[in-house]
């Protein structure tokens, strides 16, 4: 099984289903190094910010649809080829009964990362006690809610592949320098917002013409 793939490049998701035979095994040849899996499409909207953080450090990765209910098989499929096919972190999201990342990690030894998606009913608090509340000896990093969730996911993939990746390690820490630096820049944010009050009504009123 050669599941679909996807990257992004500058801010666009690119899909193995959109590429040329000759594309997808050129683009195939980078290896992913993180799975990023998630129950169904409908995740995505939250899942797509590990994708993108990903991007922003340039990790290889694939997205795919792996539901633990719906498509069980798949799933163990997924998991158990994993590790053989060169990935070395898998990031599960899901909602709800949120089974995936759990049973994910049941049939791998890679490290699973779980991100509980809001749900409608419950506002992913479902999510979250499924996916952390497992028994001992299955681990999976649980990760908050969501789209920090997500971000946060993917940053902590790149940790775990900073020990062994020197330029994913400076990467990630090129990324936490730029994210201090822009703190930094806004100390006072009551200037900012008021500053952004003041200009358009000190802005000199156009005249007339005659
Ligand atoms: C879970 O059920 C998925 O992870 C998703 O968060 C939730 C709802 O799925 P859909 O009904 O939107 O496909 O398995």
């Amino acid at each position: 099984m050669r599941p679909a793939f996807s990257f992004w490049r500058e801010g666009k998701r690119i899909d193995s289903a959109d590429m040329t035979d000759s594309a997808q095994s050129k683009a195939s040849s980078v290896k992913p190094l993180v799975g990023i899996i998630m129950g169904s499409t409908s995740d995505w909207e939250t899942m797509e910010h590990a994708a993108k953080t990903l991007e922003q450090l340039g990790i290889a990765h694939e997205t795919r649809v792996v539901s633990a209910h719906r498509t069980p098989d798949l799933l163990f499929e997924y998991a158990l080829s994993a590790e053989q096919r060169g990935l070395e972190v898998i990031i599960a999201g899901a909602g709800g009964a949120a089974h995936l990342p759990g049973m994910t990690a049941s049939k791998t030894v890679l490290p699973v990362l779980g991100v509980p998606v809001e749900s409608k009913a419950l506002k992913g608090l479902d999510s979250l006690l499924s996916i952390a509340q497992m028994p001992g000896g299955i681990p999976v990093g649980t990760l908050a809610i969501g789209k920090a969730g997500a971000i946060n996911a993917a940053l902590l993939a790149a940790a775990i592949l900073g020990n062994k990746h020197a330029e994913i390690r400076e990467a990630l820490r090129k990324f936490r320098q730029s994210q201090t630096a822009k703190v930094l820049a806004t100390p006072d944010p009551s200037k900012a917002a008021l500053s952004s009050v003041i200009a358009p009504i000190t802005k000199p009123k156009r005249k007339k013409r005659a």
